[in-house]
Formats: structure tokens, C-alpha cells, sequence
């Protein structure tokens, strides 16, 4: 009862504003966030042949209970969806493939490998997404992928790429909403390189050769995701920024954008509007960088909240596919998704439920007195009432109490493991 008193009086303050919540509330309700497999497994994946993670990212922590099998990964993001509102994607790694106990090469996978994450997705109505995975593997042992000088790696990761594509397209059409394949390299130097652009040459005719396979864009979206740095690439990634914006918008591909890939004080949030002037469509790896690309779980910070705010004021929350990609081994890996994902979507609301357009005018107008006092006021306006109602509507638990729903699932599954 409280809930709905509490709405009623939030809608009526947001009422004033000339925002209608119940408006705001379907407008949420249809963006999907692609939640990222990974974070349940600490990007171990399924293949027979396990390798050590590698590709200058980490996971660190060893709180139990992760997921070992398919199936948990599958059980655990279930009690995850069924704690976050709305209806969402998944995204996964070529090694989340289904190889029934045989080697299968990364570069011979096929879509039959993904057949139960496709079904599991069916039953739940959710989208795919894919990546292909360039890291945790002897091919990419030295760091170098794409771009490696040797032929046979560069044709061995390309036709890896290539499989991907396939394998997204797959996903497509099987569930009737286009899939995201996202290349991620980890290619780079550690120390200062002697030639910058050989090796972007190289990435750059790999990326030609694994584009050139004609997929269908209603069933497969390529996107290409650069990095600063990594460890073990501190001082040069082939990869960079410049790199894919240049390639994307010459072969109309997404640049995809992790919000760890930029130096610390450059942000993203200030990126999407400058690049959907010449982009029709954006993607985006929301992340949270603690000192460098340390993906931590997503909190609702000043920059999550700006990049939501950007969304609505470009009004391009059809344009940029919302993307999470964060690992903490240090805590309920369940809760963690839980966490990260509902923020995403609290920032969402957050930026629905600011006056935009009337801000907007203030700054046209030049008045940035009015325009910094409003911004402020408006960070206390009861969206907390909006969102514990949305929560309680979409028939997941309210406020803090899908804790317990956690702590009963780590007693009773994941203690178990
Ligand atoms: C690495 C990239 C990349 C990975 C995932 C696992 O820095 O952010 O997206 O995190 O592909
Ligand atoms: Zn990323």
C-alpha cells in the first residue's frame, strides 16, 4: 500500500515538471540491457580444453559458488533475471560453446554448439548476444590476435571471427531479434612499440577479410570495441579508439565503447553525442574502472547517471545498445549481476525523470544558475518511490529484499557447488 502512496505522491511532483511517470515507466520497460554471461564464471567458459584467462584482463576474488556447467551458468542468470525488471538480453563468449565433451577449434564452431543457450533463451524470451573469444588461448598466448604477424594465427582468429558472425546470425534468427557480435582484441605491446602501424594495417585487412562474408543485418549487428590499454599492452593496443572509430564509420559497423577504455578522466558520456552525429547506432560495454580497466560491478555513480542522461537528451535510446561488462570474483557473483543490472536501469529511470527539454532551454537561454540548481534539486526528487514501484509492478522484489532471495539461493545452490 505504502508503495502505491508513495508513487501517487512522486508522480504528482514529477507531474509539475510536465513528466508522466506511468509514460516514463513504458518507455523503460522496452530497453533491454544485454547482461554479460561472464560475470557467473569468471570467464572461465566451457571449452574441453580449459586455458588460463589471458588478454591483459583479471578477475580477482575466490568467493564460491560459481558456475561450473552450462546448466548452473543458466540456473544462476535465471534467479538473476528474476530479480532485475523488465525483459533483457544475454551476452556470451564463443567459449560458452556446448561441445558435448569433444575439442572443438575455435575457428570450426558452428551455430549447433549454442543449440541450448537458444533454446534456454526461447523459453525465456530473451535475446542473444556474442562475441567471439580472441583471448585464453595458445593462439593468443603472445598477445597479439588480428594482428599477429604470423599468417596462420591472423587466418586461424579470422575465420574465428567469421564463425562468430555465423553464430550471431544464428541467434537472430532463431529468436527474431538481431544479435550483437562484438569483436574485442587484445592486441598490443607492453613496452613502447617501434611501428604503430604495421600491426594496424594488419588488424585493419583481418577486420576487411572477416566482414566480407555477407551476413544479414536484421540477424547479425557487427560491432568492434577498442581499449587504451591492458596489462601487458600498457603502452600501445592496436585496437585503439581512433582506430575503430575510423574503421566503423568507413565500413558501417558500431563502435562499441567500454566505458574502462579511456584514459580516467575522459568519459563517455561525453563521446555519444559527437559520435551519433556520423553514427546511426552506438553500443556500449558499461563498466566501472577503479584506477584503470578493473571492471568492477556497476554502482549508480555520476557517470553511469550521464551516460543515461545522454541517451535521453540525444533521444537515442533506440540507437545505442546497452551492453554490461563487469567481473567480480570477490562477492555473490548472482548478486553482482543483480546489482550492476538494476543500476543500469535505475540511472535509465533516473534520466527519464529529469526535465530534459527544460534544462536544455536553460542553457540556451544562458542561464546556468538555474540550469546547476535544478540539475541538483532534481538528484532528490522521490525517484526511489518510482523505482520501488516499477519493481513491484514488473513482479520482482522491492528495494533491498531480493537480497534475501540471493542469500537463500547461495544456501541452498551455490554453497553447494
Ligand atoms: C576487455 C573488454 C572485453 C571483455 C569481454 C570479456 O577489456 O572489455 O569486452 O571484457 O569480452
Ligand atoms: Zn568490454
Amino acid at each position: 500500500m505504502k508503495i502505491q502512496e508513495n508513487y501517487e505522491n512522486a508522480k504528482l511532483a514529477y507531474e509539475k515538471w510536465g513528466i508522466n511517470t506511468d509514460k516514463v515507466l513504458e518507455v523503460l520497460k522496452a530497453i533491454p540491457i544485454s547482461i554479460h554471461c561472464w560475470q557467473g564464471d569468471d570467464i572461465r567458459g566451457f571449452e574441453i580444453k580449459q586455458n588460463d584467462l589471458s588478454g591483459g584482463i583479471d578477475v580477482t576474488g575466490n568467493y564460491p559458488g560459481k558456475a561450473a556447467s552450462p546448466e548452473q551458468l543458466r540456473n544462476d542468470l535465471e534467479k538473476a533475471l528474476s530479480l532485475i525488471p523488465g525483459k533483457h538480453r544475454v551476452n556470451l563468449h564463443a567459449i560458452y560453446a556446448e561441445t558435448d565433451g569433444k575439442v572443438i577449434e575455435r575457428d570450426q564452431l558452428e551455430p549447433k554448439y549454442f543449440q541450448n543457450w537458444v533454446d534456454w533463451a526461447k523459453k525465456l524470451g530473451l535475446g542473444l548476444d556474442f562475441n567471439p573469444t580472441l583471448f585464453s588461448h595458445e593462439k593468443a598466448a603472445d598477445g597479439l590476435t588480428l594482428s599477429h604477424p604470423n599468417e596462420d594465427i591472423r587466418e586461424f582468429w579470422i575465420n574465428h571471427c567469421i564463425a562468430s558472425r555465423k553464430i550471431g546470425e544464428y541467434f537472430g534468427r532463431e529468436l527474431g531479434t538481431p544479435c550483437l557480435t562484438n569483436i574485442w582484441i587484445p592486441d598490443g605491446y607492453k613496452d613502447i612499440p617501434s611501428d604503430r602501424m604495421t600491426p594496424r594495417v594488419r588488424l585493419k585487412e583481418s577486420l576487411d577479410k572477416i566482414f566480407a562474408e555477407e551476413i544479414e543485418p536484421s540477424f547479425n549487428i557487427d560491432a568492434i570495441e577498442s581499449k587504451l590499454f591492458g596489462i601487458g599492452s600498457e603502452s600501445y593496443v592496436v585496437g585503439s579508439h581512433e582506430f575503430y572509430l575510423g574503421y566503423a564509420l568507413k565500413n558501417d559497423k558500431l563502435c562499441l565503447l567500454d566505458t574502462g577504455h579511456f584514459h580516467p578522466t575522459e568519459t563517455v558520456s561525453n563521446k555519444i553525442s559527437s559520435m551519433l552525429l556520423y553514427a546511426d547506432q552506438l553500443a556500449l560495454h558499461v563498466s566501472r574502472p577503479v584506477r584503470w580497466d578493473s571492471d568492477h560491478v556497476v554502482t549508480l555513480d555520476d557517470e553511469l547517471r550521464e551516460i543515461a542522461l545522454e541517451l535521453v537528451r540525444c533521444n537515442a535510446l533506440d540507437k545505442v545498445k546497452l551492453g554490461l561488462d563487469f567481473f567480480d570474483a570477490s562477492i555473490n557473483r548472482v548478486a553482482a549481476w543483480v546489482i550492476g543490472t538494476r543500476n543500469m536501469i535505475k540511472a535509465l529511470m533516473y534520466a527519464l525523470l529529469t526535465p530534459v527539454d527544460y534544462l536544455k532551454d536553460l542553457q540556451e537561454k544562458g542561464q546556468f544558475t538555474e540550469r546547476l540548481a535544478i540539475m541538483e534539486e532534481f538528484k532528490t526528487y522521490p525517484f526511489g518511490a518510482v523505482w520501488d514501484y516499477y519493481c513491484e509492478s514488473m513482479g520482482v522484489p522491492v528495494k533491498e529484499t531480493w537480497l534475501d532471495e540471493i542469500n537463500k539461493y547461495e544456501e541452498e545452490v551455490l554453497s553447494k557447488r
